[in-house]
This record gives structure tokens, C-alpha cells and sequence, in this order.
């Protein structure tokens, strides 16, 4: 049962920023972080994600990104991520902050979007720093630079790495400037990502939590809504459709 206080925000709220994490790729088929789903090979996706393997080890690196390649490349936004479609719809200052490098919020058509930790799908040097463009084909083991023959790598942001300024900016922006906050399919542990939830807080937003499972947000969430991505948020654009007719 959803609480009055959470019915007259969804009516009457116009900026809305949503945050998401592996949890609403789940029902897609692509592993999330925690659980048996963290390990790749008996190794932590956590160590594997890092500078370190990429320097170290490049082949077991680019084995492990081409995995979640081509794991991607075979499946579908879901119903979760289509319901982010109508939000924006639904809501005129809406704005959507992912920690996934999967693109498939992009694929279900959200455009206001930041991808905090970037996508997995765009590749850049890690000499000269220029963004490829062209798909690197997930057969080459180790590709290299076109222009300086240096190591490409996923334009992603790798653990101990810092997040790209403008993007952690556009984050915090929406954060602090939304009257609803949703953190959605997300465990809540990776910073920076898991302060926006509080910074909105701060600033007066009704914060919600989707999730099954309890994280370290749920005691200070406004509002906890236990379950999967692709069921509620679904259930969620009917009553805002109802409430805003
Ligand atoms: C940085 C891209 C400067 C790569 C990723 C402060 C304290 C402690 C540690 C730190 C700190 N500050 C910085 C750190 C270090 C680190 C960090 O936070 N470590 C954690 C482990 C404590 N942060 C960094 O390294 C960041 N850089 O801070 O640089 C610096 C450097 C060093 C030291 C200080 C400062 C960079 C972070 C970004 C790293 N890159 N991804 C790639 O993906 O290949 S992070 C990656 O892991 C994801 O992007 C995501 O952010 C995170 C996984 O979290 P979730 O997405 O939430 O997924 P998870 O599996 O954990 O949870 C899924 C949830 O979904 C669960 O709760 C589950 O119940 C739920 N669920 C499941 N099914 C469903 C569902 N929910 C709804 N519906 C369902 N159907
Ligand atoms: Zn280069």
C-alpha cells in the first residue's frame, strides 16, 4: 500500500531523477555484482574491474569485457527499463542516473540519462585517451590504438578510477534539485553513486527505494517498496498515469 504522502508527490511532482543499478538488468539476464553473480572465473568482478587487471593481466581483462559483451549484446531492455521510458514521459524535469555500462536504458529509449560509470560498448585509449567509435570485435585479445598504438579499454570507470566530472555533476544536480528520488534495483554500496540518495534527502526530496532486498539506504529511504523492477515499476506508471489524469 503505498503511503498518501507518496500519492500527492506523485501527482504533483514535475522533477523527478531516478538512479538504477545492476539490479534492474536482473530480469534482462545479465548478472548483477553481489552474490554468486559478483564472481567471473572465481574472481571478484570487483578485482577484475580495476586498473591494476587491466595493466597486469590485459587478456584475462578484455576475456572478462568481451564475456559481458557479447552476454548483452544477446538480450533485451525489460519491462523495468521500459517503465523509465514513461517516466520520462510522465514527468516534465525528469532525469535518470545509471550505474549499468549495459546500454540497454538507452536501447528502451530513455534520453535524459547520465551513465555515471560509463558504457561498455565505447572504447578509449589508454595512452592518448581517444574515444573509439568503431565496435571492436570481441575476437581480437588485446586492441590497440589506431593513432599511438597504445592499449584500447572500455570506456568504463573502473574501480579506483575517478568518475568524469561533468558526469558526477549532472548526477548531484538532479539529486539535489528533484522533489521525488527513486533508487532503484540498487545495492547502495558504490561511491559516489550511493550519496546522491542522501544528498536529495537534504534537499527536501522524497526518496524511495525499489528493491527486494534490504540495503544500507532502506532506513533512510521515505518509502521502501519491496520487489522486482519489472513488476512495480509498471505498476507505478498506471497510478501516475491515473493521478495525473
Ligand atoms: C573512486 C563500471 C576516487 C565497471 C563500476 C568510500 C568508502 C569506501 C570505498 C570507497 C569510497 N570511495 C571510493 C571507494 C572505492 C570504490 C567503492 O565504492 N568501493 C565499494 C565496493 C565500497 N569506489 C570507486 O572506486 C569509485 N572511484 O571513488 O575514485 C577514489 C579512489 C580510491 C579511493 C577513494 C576514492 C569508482 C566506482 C565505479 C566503479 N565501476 N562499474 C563495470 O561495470 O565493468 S561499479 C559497478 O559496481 C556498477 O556500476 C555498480 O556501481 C556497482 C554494483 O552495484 P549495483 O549496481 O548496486 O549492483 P549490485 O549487484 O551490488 O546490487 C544489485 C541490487 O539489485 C541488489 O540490492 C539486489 O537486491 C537488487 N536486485 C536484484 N534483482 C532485482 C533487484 N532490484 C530490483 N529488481 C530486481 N529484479
Ligand atoms: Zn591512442
Amino acid at each position: 500500500m503505498l503511503s498518501q504522502k507518496f500519492l500527492s508527490r506523485l501527482k504533483n511532482a514535475s522533477a523527478v531523477t531516478v538512479l538504477t543499478g545492476a539490479g534492474i538488468s536482473a530480469e534482462s539476464g545479465i548478472p548483477t555484482f553481489r552474490g554468486k553473480d559478483g564472481i567471473w572465473e572465481d574472481k571478484k568482478v570487483e578485482e577484475l574491474a580495476t586498473a591494476a587487471t587491466l595493466e597486469n593481466n590485459p587478456e584475462l581483462f578484455w576475456k572478462f569485457y568481451n564475456w559481458r559483451k557479447k552476454l548483452i549484446n544477446e538480450v533485451k531492455p525489460n519491462l523495468g527499463h521500459y517503465a523509465l521510458v514513461d517516466f520520462e514521459r510522465l514527468y516534465e524535469d525528469f532525469f535518470l542516473v545509471t550505474q549499468n555500462v549495459d546500454n540497454l536504458h538507452r536501447t528502451a529509449g530513455n534520453e535524459k540519462i547520465v551513465e555515471l560509470h560509463g558504457n561498455i560498448f565505447n572504447t578509449k585509449c589508454s595512452k592518448c585517451g581517444k574515444i573509439h567509435t568503431e565496435p571492436i570485435s570481441e575476437v581480437i585479445q588485446l586492441p590497440e590504438c589506431k593513432y599511438c598504438g597504445g592499449h584500447l579499454r572500455p570506456d568504463v570507470v573502473l574501480f579506483g578510477e575517478n568518475l568524469e566530472e561533468k558526469n558526477l555533476k549532472k548526477a548531484q544536480e538532479a539529486a539535489a534539485g528533484c522533489e521525488i528520488f527513486f533508487s532503484v534495483g540498487t545495492s547502495s554500496i558504490v561511491e559516489p553513486a550511493a550519496s546522491l540518495p542522501y544528498l536529495a534527502k537534504a534537499n527536501g526530496s522524497y526518496v524511495v527505494e525499489i528493491n527486494p532486498e534490504e540495503t544500507p539506504l532502506s532506513d533512510h529511504a521515505d518509502e521502501c517498496l519491496r520487489g522486482a523492477t519489472g513488476k512495480l515499476l509498471p505498476a507505478l506508471v498506471i497510478i501516475i498515469e491515473k493521478l495525473q489524469s
